[in-house]
This record gives C-alpha cells, sequence and structure tokens, in this order.
C-alpha cells in the first residue's frame, strides 16, 4: 500500500517540490493549505490532480498552523505514515514587524501538530524544519554542536519547535527529526527573499521593464543551495532507522553581493550602474556569516549537493528571463538537464512561474479526507 504523507505549507517553494518528489516515489500526498481570497496554489497546479479521478494521489485540505482543532482532527483522520512540517511565516525581515504571530505560528504550531500525532497514539514520523537562522551570531562553520544564538523572532520561533520536536522525542518516544537546513533558493523561490529579488531584477531590467534595484546589507553571507536537492534530504531523514537531527548546507558561502554580481554579469550587466541601497530593507539585528559544516548528513545520510553556487545563480536567472518572455542565456537550463535528471524538470520549474503571471490558478481543494 502506499505511504501517506501530510505536508504542512505545500504551496511553499519547499512543499511543492516535495510533494512532487513524494508522489514521484509512489506517496498519497495530503497537503495543507491557507483559505485566501486569491490562488494561492500557483506552485504546485501542474501536479494537481482531480480528486474525482480513481487514481489520485494528491489532496489538498483547509488548515491553518494558528488553530489546532483542524490540525488534530486531520492527523486522526488520515493516519498519516509522515508528516512534513514546512508551513511557516518563513520571512525572517517580516518577523520583527509581525513577532507575535510568527511566535504562534513558527512556534506554538509546530506544537499543535505534534500533539495532535501524539494523542493519535499511530507511530507517524515527524520532520521538523528547522532552520541554519537558529545558529545567529554563533561563529561558522556551524554544524549540529553549535551553540544557538537566534537574531531574530523567526529565529527564536524556530528554535522553540527545534527542542519541542527534541522534547517529544525524548518524552514520548515520537519518531521526530529536525532539518536544520541553511537557505537553499529555485525559481519558485518567494519574491521578497534577496536571490529571487535580484534574478526577477536581471530579467526585469533585461526586459527594460525596471531600472534600478534597491537592496539592504550587501555585506550578509550566505550558504546557498539549491532547493529541490535539500526536499530530498528530508524525506531521508524520516526513512532512517532513529529519529536525529542534521545540518544541511553546501559548504560554501557566498555575499549577496557576490550573488548580486555573479546574476548581473550573467546576462552581461555591471551591477554597480543598477542597484542602489535602501535602509528599509536592513534588520534591527543581522545574521553576518552562516556556512554549514553538513559531514553528518554527508556521512549518515550519504547526502551530497550537486548544484553549486555559480549553477544556481544561472538556474535562477534563466528561469526569470523565461517568465518575462526573453530569451535565455542557457547555461541553467543545461545545468538542470544534465545534474538533475530524475523527478525535477526545469518545465515545471518555470511553467509554474507563468502560469502565476498569467492567473492560471484554479479551485483546486477538495476537504474530503480518506
Ligand atoms: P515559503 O515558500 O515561505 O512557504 C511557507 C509555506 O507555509 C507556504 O505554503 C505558506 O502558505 C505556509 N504557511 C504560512 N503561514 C501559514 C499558516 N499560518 N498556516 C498554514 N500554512 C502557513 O517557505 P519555504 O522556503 O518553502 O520554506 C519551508 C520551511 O522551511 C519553512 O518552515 C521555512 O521557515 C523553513 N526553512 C526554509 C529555508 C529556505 O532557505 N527556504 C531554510 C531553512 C528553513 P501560503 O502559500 O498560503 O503563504
Ligand atoms: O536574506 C540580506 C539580508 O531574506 C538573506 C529564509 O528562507 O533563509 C532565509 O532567511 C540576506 C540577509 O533570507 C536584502 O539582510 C540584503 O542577510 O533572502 P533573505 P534569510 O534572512 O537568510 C533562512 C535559512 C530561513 O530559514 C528563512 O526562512 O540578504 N539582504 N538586501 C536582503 N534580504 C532581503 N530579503 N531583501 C533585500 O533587499
Amino acid at each position: 500500500m502506499a505511504k501517506r504523507a501530510i505536508i504542512t505549507g505545500i504551496t511553499g517553494q519547499d512543499g511543492s517540490y516535495l510533494a512532487e518528489f513524494l508522489l514521484a516515489k509512489g506517496y498519497e500526498v495530503h497537503g495543507i493549505i491557507r483559505r485566501a481570497s486569491t490562488f494561492n496554489t500557483k506552485r504546485i497546479d501542474h501536479i494537481y490532480q482531480d480528486p474525482h479521478s480513481p487514481n489520485t494521489r494528491l489532496y489538498l485540505h483547509y488548515g491553518d498552523l494558528s488553530s489546532g482543532d483542524r490540525l488534530t482532527d486531520l492527523i486522526y483522520d488520515l493516519q498519516p505514515e509522515e508528516v512534513y512540517h514546512l508551513g511557516a511565516q518563513s520571512h525572517v525581515k517580516v518577523s520583527f514587524e509581525v513577532p507575535v504571530y510568527t511566535g504562534e505560528v513558527n512556534g506554538i504550531g509546530t506544537t499543535r501538530l505534534l500533539e495532535g500525532i501524539r494523542r493519535s497514539g499511530k507511530d507517524t514520523r515527524f520532520y521538523q524544519a528547522s532552520s541554519s537562522e537558529m545558529f545567529g551570531s554563533a561563529p561558522a562553520p556551524q554544524n549540529e554542536a553549535t551553540p544557538f544564538r537566534p537574531r531574530s523572532p523567526y529565529a527564536a520561533a524556530k528554535l522553540y519547535s527545534f527542542w519541542t520536536a527534541v522534547n517529544f522525542r525524548e518524552a514520548y518516544g515520537l519518531f521526530t527529526s529536525n532539518g536544520i537546513l541553511f537557505n537553499h533558493e529555485s525559481p519558485r523561490r518567494g519574491e521578497t527573499f534577496v536571490t529571487r529579488k535580484v534574478t526577477r531584477a536581471v530579467a526585469a531590467i533585461r526586459a527594460k521593464k525596471q531600472t534600478k534595484l534597491y537592496l539592504g546589507n550587501l555585506a550578509a553571507r550566505r550558504d546557498w543551495g539549491y532547493a529541490p536537492e535539500y526536499v530530498e534530504v528530508m524525506w531521508r531523514m524520516l526513512q532512517q532507522e532513529k529519529p536525529n537531527d542534521y545540518v544541511v548546507g553546501t559548504g560554501e558561502a557566498h555575499s549577496v553581493e557576490e550573488f548580486v554580481g555573479e546574476a548581473f554579469s550573467y546576462v552581461g550587466l555591471d551591477w554597480k550602474d543598477y542597484v542602489g541601497i535602501d535602509s528599509r530593507y536592513l534588520r534591527p539585528t543581522e545574521v553576518d556569516f552562516l556556512l554549514a559544516d553538513a559531514s553528518k548528513a554527508r556521512q549518515e545520510l550519504n547526502w551530497k549537493p550537486q548544484v553549486t553556487f555559480r549553477q544556481l545563480v544561472r538556474i535562477m536567472v534563466d528561469a526569470d528571463l523565461e517568465a518575462v518572455g526573453l530569451p535565455v542565456v542557457g547555461e541553467g537550463k543545461k545545468i538542470l538537464e544534465a545534474r538533475v535528471s530524475h523527478w525535477h524538470h526545469w518545465d515545471a520549474a518555470v511553467s509554474s512561474a507563468l502560469q502565476a503571471s498569467e492567473g492560471q490558478a484554479g479551485d483546486n481543494v477538495t476537504t474530503e479526507t480518506k
């Protein structure tokens, strides 16, 4: 029988890739989505299946992490083998503006799910989307033994969830694993994160639809990887004999300025002609330097990322050029064809962005549970 998984945050970057990955592995996938007055399913429309079809393996259910009853009911009704908890208010800068909401959703939301699993009595395996932001000001490189020094409401809330997952493991024997993931990006990355903001601007400037790009701190350094490779490691964590916590990243860090330089030069532009600084994008407290020491994941999960920083920039810029209707430079597209040939395809990555801009999303929700 097919394994059944619940994904919170299925409409997000990682949730959409994970849903594709699990469907390709033969899972029955149940995604929890928020009701919105506009369509918010653009990243999963290309894998949507009509719930009336006998072969359907993707189901969507309304629910919100800020409210527990529905989550508990879904866990009771569905009795999933695995829960991937990816739903969150994921923007660090925004968390300074809405700290209480961020704590409610990113912190207490996890307890709501874990309590639902504990009370259901089923030995459901649980993946917690922990974050390198939890390391904050701790010196790089960071690994599982590095002390956490969070620098934002986002990071503090994620830390609460990290320890709650550990506590439910120790107190009740639940299979809970934390993936401490460093930044990972893709053509499906939210438009206000710095990488996507830059690659979209490069495409818009090339298309003569934009003349200037305003950013904040160009000196911050991040360990940026390619998102589809990171959802595979989430799954690997839940296939282990025992639950555990793992740092996941490439082991290579670059500054925001380097990302900007690489993206502009890929299309033959000098970034200094286009980029300005606007203090509104600065954070009250910044995380200066994140660099993963992912040796444990490499050894125990046999996980090693294939896509490099330079390749990531090319994949994202090509996708955004295509999304604004320009010819791609082409290196990014070739990299994906050569290096990521199995379940993730260029067409899906780009077509979802195009569908979004063309407003093709549909009403894809069934509230029926099996
Ligand atoms: P994302 O694109 O922002 O997706 C977040 C998802 O959470 C969306 O589906 C969103 O729904 C959903 N969500 C937000 N608030 C919710 C609520 N109150 N109730 C139910 N669902 C809610 O984030 P991502 O980049 O895919 O990241 C996935 C997870 O990994 C997040 O927990 C993030 O904090 C964590 N993480 C990300 C990275 C990274 O570099 N990407 C690194 C480490 C950890 P809508 O579509 O309706 O907004
Ligand atoms: O910022 C700097 C900014 O917002 C990266 C989330 O997925 O990864 C992400 O959090 C850096 C920061 O990502 C702008 O100050 C400069 O130093 O793209 P970001 P993040 O804060 O690292 C972690 C691992 C997560 O868990 C989070 O969910 O870039 N920066 N100028 C800017 N950042 C933004 N957003 N916009 C700017 O204009």
